[in-house]
């Protein structure tokens, strides 16, 4: 059905944002993946989280490798930047990206295979640079789009639709993102729209290495008894640590406060994340904490969903590099290039 195009014209009577754009106007093309596929219920959770925030389409880059969740940003945010890598390499173009101009918001989509196989060294270095972005896995612990092979995200003992049973230990891709300074960590579930957009939106007003990990099933070739990935498995392993909710700081804050339930969390752009906690113990500024948290959890077959750790303070890759604040493309020749001297002296300065 991908020759269908949709059609151009809205009703007039859809709700729109704060800059006139329906949500029809943050979708992409038809999707081709299989139906049911849980990327793209990711998709319409990144379409109503940048709706719902009034992102300005063309301030968005998307960014992706190659598998069934790579192709997703064709399928989300038509009017945005958009560069599909080479299987793994989306880290290190989306950084390249965003050193030459930080004023966009850089979204990187990949998959488990993409990530956490041929693009690991990849994903662990820009987590530790601290680059400003939303690195989103869409993680179904198979490669999708070639049929179906163990990721290294697979549970050790889950298995394949065939019956293989997976033999090698998983990587877990929130503890490495932790372990390596994302300054925020969060997983959800591809089914849960009600907690996944709220956590896309935080990332999206956090500055730094926001990470998330999110189990989407793959209808195709891992949504079976035994897989450790499907539908059935996660909603019955599932514990939200938090339920929340992301508002904007406008001049007009309603908040529905009830004494003992909310933990407020204040982000650099100065939105404010109300934190729903169901676990009362619960604290996401501890990382230490969230390592051990999701671990004892995993320990005990359960997917720990919700905000896992945050850092308010945060600081990106332009504060470490002492960067120029203006995008590269506005700068003059002059300042692009300043000369034999200069070039000199800081040669010079390598000796
Ligand atoms: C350099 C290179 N090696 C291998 C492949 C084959 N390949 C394409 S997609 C893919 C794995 C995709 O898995 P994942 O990132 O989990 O995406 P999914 O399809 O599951 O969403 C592989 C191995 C490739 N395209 N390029
Ligand atoms: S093969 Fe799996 S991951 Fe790919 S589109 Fe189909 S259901 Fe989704
Ligand atoms: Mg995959």
């Amino acid at each position: 059905m991908t020759y269908l195009a949709k059609p151009k014209l809205h009703h007039p009577t859809l709700p729109q944002n704060k800059l006139c754009h329906t949500r029809r106007d943050y979708e992409g093309k038809i999707s081709t993946l299989c139906a049911g596929c849980g990327h793209d219920s990711i998709s319409a959770a990144i379409i109503q989280a940048c709706w719902e925030m009034d992102v300005e389409p063309h301030r968005v880059a998307k960014l992706s490798g190659i598998g069934c969740s790579s192709k997703t940003p064709d399928y989300f945010l038509g009017q945005s930047h958009g560069f599909n890598t080479v299987h793994g390499r989306m880290p290190s173009v989306l950084t390249g990206a965003n050193l030459a101009n930080r004023e966009l918001l850089y979204l990187g989509v990949s998959g488990d295979g993409d990530s956490a196989s041929i693009g690991l060294g990849q994903f662990a270095h820009c987590m530790r640079r601290g680059v400003n972005m939303v690195y989103i896995v869409e993680n179904n612990g198979v490669y999708g789009l070639t049929k179906g092979q163990f990721s290294a995200t697979a549970d050790q003992g889950s298995t394949s639709k065939r019956g293989v049973v997976n033999s090698d230990s998983p990587l877990d891709m929130v503890g490495m993102a932790l372990q390596l300074g994302a300054s925020f960590v969060a997983r959800s579930f591809s089914g849960d729209k009600h907690q996944l957009v709220p956590l896309i939106k935080a990332a999206i007003a956090h500055r730094g290495a926001a990470f998330l990990d999110v189990i989407s099933p793959c209808v195709a070739f891992n949504n079976h008894a035994g897989s450790t990935k499907s539908y059935e498995y996660v909603r019955e392993h599932n514990e939200a640590v938090n339920r929340l909710d992301v508002i904007p700081l406008r001049k007009e804050i309603r908040v529905d406060f009830a004494a003992g339930e909310l933990l407020e969390v204040e982000q650099h752009d100065g939105s404010v994340l109300r934190l729903r906690k169901i676990a009362p113990d619960y604290d996401p500024h501890n990382r230490i904490a969230a390592m051990n948290y999701t671990q004892e959890h995993q320990a005990k077959g359960e997917v720990v969903t919700g905000l896992l750790y945050i850092d308010t303070n945060a600081s990106d890759m332009h504060e470490h590099l002492h960067t120029t604040a203006r995008p590269l493309n506005a700068l003059a020749a002059r300042e692009l290039c300043p000369g034999k001297t200069a070039l000199d002296k800081l040669n010079a300065g390598f000796r």
